[in-house]
């Protein structure tokens, strides 16, 4: 099978007959709790997660960017490396791109070499933290030359995503100051407000703008979006097309995510994610890697919150933001895609009537050992039917170091062919 210039050898599928993975055990098990087990199958298939291009190139801290053998240095190498991730797991056909890392001459071209291997653009990340001329913000720089560039680079995105063929802005703002009384907070916000109004007015109909707040970090007294309150007033004050983007490592230890989760789908303002893991700062870590219980109580929401009709739920983008330092880049990627998987998996198998009988019985035990027995429950002989049925390896993981592709790519990659973009790399 050819696929671009290079062969990707065929998948031979594990000999594994349909219902070999899941026990009449099991299945009853998931009856009693009122799921049945092609429901659960059907709503796994509908679940897809985008991977972010700058996850698979050379990344690192502010001390060293370790260079990865092979590692993907432009973006066709880095879509080659996702549809490795697609071919897989089968849920993740949509990679997000980030401008000017992954800026291009022909986004055509782009768009047909996607589709050749199976993908597709999904969110464009203009890219307003490391230009020089951003040293005091970009849409809340106190100089309108400096705001105006940095309108001009998100409408520069915004052509980007008509032309190949995305539905999905994701803007993250660097902005902020150091000290106090660096600048004036309530100009920040008003100038920040205008700015917005002025993308906002630039979208093409159907086309979404997703505003990403983080508490900290690269501006250490104020960020100008540092909370999901922020980015939702944001949002309400610009329209119907903007809503609030939860980049799951961006908040203060102790933040209970999962209430604002339900905060947002309650107002019908989560916009989408970027998932992650952390256990200090924005550390990007491998999804689900050291917290997962925290990410199932994630989905619980959603879940939760879709069987009771909440038509935000389908309107929620997916998507993967970290930086892979010092671990295969690609297999990281495919272990991040099946733990969030996994997570969808357990909320999936929340008993939600007996949930809610035991909540308004105010039977407090009983309602948590509702969610910990979802949670508990091994999903993985679910998860590998499910792939099965898809016609694709029930491991992902032993699939793809199976396709020798890693050592391929090392092999035909040249050692520096340049840089990912990622800051240092
Ligand atoms: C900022 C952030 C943002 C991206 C960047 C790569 O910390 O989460 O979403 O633009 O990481
Ligand atoms: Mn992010």
């Amino acid at each position: 099978m050819r696929r671009g210039n290079r062969s990707i050898p065929a998948q031979k599928p594990a000999i594994v007959r349909q219902g070999e993975y899941v026990s009449s055990e099991i299945e009853n098990r998931l009856q009693g709790r009122g799921v049945t087990l092609d429901g659960f199958i059907a709503a796994m298939q509908q679940f897809s997660i985008e991977t972010p291009s700058w996850g698979y190139g050379d990344s690192g801290t502010r001390f060293k960017v370790f260079h990865w053998p092979g590692a993907a240095s432009h973006l066709r190498e880095k879509l080659a490396d996702a549809a490795q991730v697609q071919r897989v797991t089968g849920a993740c056909p949509g990679v997000a791109i980030h401008i000017p890392w992954d800026r291009e001459d022909d986004w055509r071209a782009v768009k047909e070499y996607a589709s050749q291997i199976g993908l597709r653009i999904g969110a464009v990340n203009p890219n307003l933290f490391q230009d020089d001329a951003y040293r005091f913000g970009s849409l809340c720089h106190f100089d309108k030359a400096i705001r105006q560039r940095a309108i001009e680079h998100i409408i520069e995105c915004i052509h980007i995503a008509q032309e190949v063929g995305s539905g999905v802005i994701s803007l993250w703002l660097a902005d902020g100051t150091n000290y106090p009384g660096q600048d004036d907070l309530r100009r920040r916000r008003r100038r920040l407000l205008e700015s917005l109004q002025t993308v906002y007015a630039a979208l093409p109909a159907g086309m979404r703008l997703l505003i990403e707040y983080k508490f900290f970090e690269p501006a250490f007294y104020a960020t100008d979006l540092p909370d999901w309150g922020t980015s939702l007033l944001m949002a309400q004050k610009l329209g119907p097309q903007a809503d609030v983007l939860v980049d799951t490592g961006h908040h203060p230890q102790g933040t209970n995510i999962a209430q604002i989760v339900a905060q947002l789908l309650d107002e019908g303002r989560l916009g989408g994610f970027h998932f992650n893991d952390r256990r200090y700062a924005d550390d990007d870590l491998i999804v689900g890697s050291q917290n997962p219980f925290e990410l199932f109580c994630i989905f619980n929401e959603i879940v939760s919150a879709g069987a009771e009709g909440n038509a935000n739920v389908g309107r929620i983008e997916y998507m993967i933001d970290q930086s892979h330092n010092i671990e295969p880049k690609i297999e990281a990627m495919i272990q991040s895609v099946i733990n969030v998987q996994t997570a969808y998996a357990k909320a999936l198998l929340v008993d939600r009537t007996a949930l809610r009988e035991a909540q308004e019985a105010g039977d407090v035990l009983g309602a948590y050992r509702m969610l910990q027995a979802a949670f508990e429950t091994d999903v993985r002989p679910l998860l590998s039917e499910f792939r099965v049925r898809q016609g694709r390896d029930p491991d992902p993981v032993a699939a793809f170091r199976a396709s020798g592709y890693v050592e391929r790519v090392a092999r035909e990659r040249p050692a520096s062919a340049g840089s990912s973009g990622y800051p240092g790399a």
